[in-house]
């Protein structure tokens, strides 16, 4: 027998939502909101979890659950992610991030060089600025005068390790997700397991609904590896890598960041929930909509997936190629690694 405050969840989530987080629907229906939860991109969402989920299961607001969350990616080594991840072609790593919170504030950065939580200047910008998006140098002086600290300019060991390999060829072909990549190793930029054996991953992007009902994202990356210089993703555009509309729901986007801006791909989805769409729904519809543009042929050669959560709790997810995750945690799934369904 399940206790009856899970068997209730579970009756309101409908039990697809364990398995696929399937959508059920028109959000109208839910009678009762399944809150606090948390969501993030990749295996890395699982760590990023645990430090959002104490934010979010003490009662806190959700804005401050997405930050604690992904700074956790951000002080850790690996390809894709704050300062020890992978250089651009001349060999310096710029970080790009984003957040919003449940008034709509949005606040980012772009090619920021140097300072270790891009996301915590992102929410600087959103707090004591009356801007959207600081980019490159002028990002960096901001992030000083808030009293963030200048990091040194140096690569970490692997990432110096991808860059020397990469050097041999120059060749610009970045490459965006792991599962792209063929055999075992999947791509020289983004081995899957690092040197000390953690789990490789992409960008992060986070949502959160807090105990008040309350929807808040946030997304950071060191974008494409190997980058021409001055290059932006979608991380920090809004309403390309990241969107949160309290009244409905909130999206956040990883893979070819080009793609997804062109289609304002997170405010598409959450466009489709306003209009009744799950979330699962809603983002199968707006990865359609880029291979619509693309092509089948191009598609098969790119990843895109989002995530989305609405203001009911529920959860969707959805790729164009095989091999994406996200991590969910909350009162029906305890920070579980969930297999996205994908069009190829
Ligand atoms: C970008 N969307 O800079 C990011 C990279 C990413 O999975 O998400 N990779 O385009």
């Amino acid at each position: 027998m399940l206790p009856r405050r899970r068997f209730l969840q579970l009756s309101t989530l409908g039990l697809g939502g364990i398995i696929s987080s399937a959508s059920f629907g028109k959000t109208a229906s839910l009678k009762s909101v399944n809150k606090p939860i948390v969501i993030s991109t990749w295996d890395a969402g699982i760590a990023a979890n645990v430090d959002a989920w104490k934010v979010l299961s003490n009662g806190g607001r959700a804005l401050d659950a997405v930050e604690k969350g992904v700074m956790v990616t951000e002080s850790s080594i690996n390809c894709c992610v704050g300062l020890g991840a992978n250089p651009d072609r001349d060999g310096i790593v710029t970080l790009d991030a984003s957040i919003m919170d449940e008034h709509g504030n949005a606040g980012a950065v772009a090619a920021i060089e140097r300072i270790k939580h891009p996301i915590s200047v992102a929410r600087k910008v959103m707090e004591n600025t009356p801007h959207v998006l600081l980019a490159g140098a002028g990002a960096q002086e901001f992030a000083l005068s808030q009293g963030f600290p200048l990091e040194p300019q140096e690569l970490s060991p692997s990432a110096k390790k991808a860059y020397n390999d990469w050097l041999k060829k120059s060749e610009y072909k970045p490459k965006i997700n792991i599962e792209q990549g063929e055999g075992g190793n999947k791509s020289a930029f983004a081995p899957l397991k690092l040197n000390n054996g953690d789990w490789n991953h992409d960008t992060i992007g986070m949502l959160a609904l807090d105990q008040n009902g309350n929807l808040s994202g946030s997304c950071t990356t060191s974008g494409m590896a190997f980058k021409v210089r001055g290059r932006v993703g979608d991380s920090p555009i809004i309403g390309a890598g990241l969107y949160v509309d309290n009244t409905y729901g909130a999206a956040v986007s990883t893979g070819l960041g080009e793609e997804v801006i062109k289609s304002a791909g997170t405010h598409l989805v959450v466009e489709f929930m306003r209009q009744g769409l799950s979330p699962d729904k809603a983002c199968k519809l707006a990865v359609e909509r880029i291979v619509s543009r693309t092509g089948h042929t191009k598609a098969k050669t790119f990843q895109v997936a989002f995530i989305a959560l609405n203001k009911q709790g529920q959860v969707g997810a959805y790729a164009i190629q095989k091999g994406f995750s996200y991590a969910r945690q909350d009162a029906i799934i305890n920070n579980e690694l969930i297999a996205s369904k994908s069009m190829f």
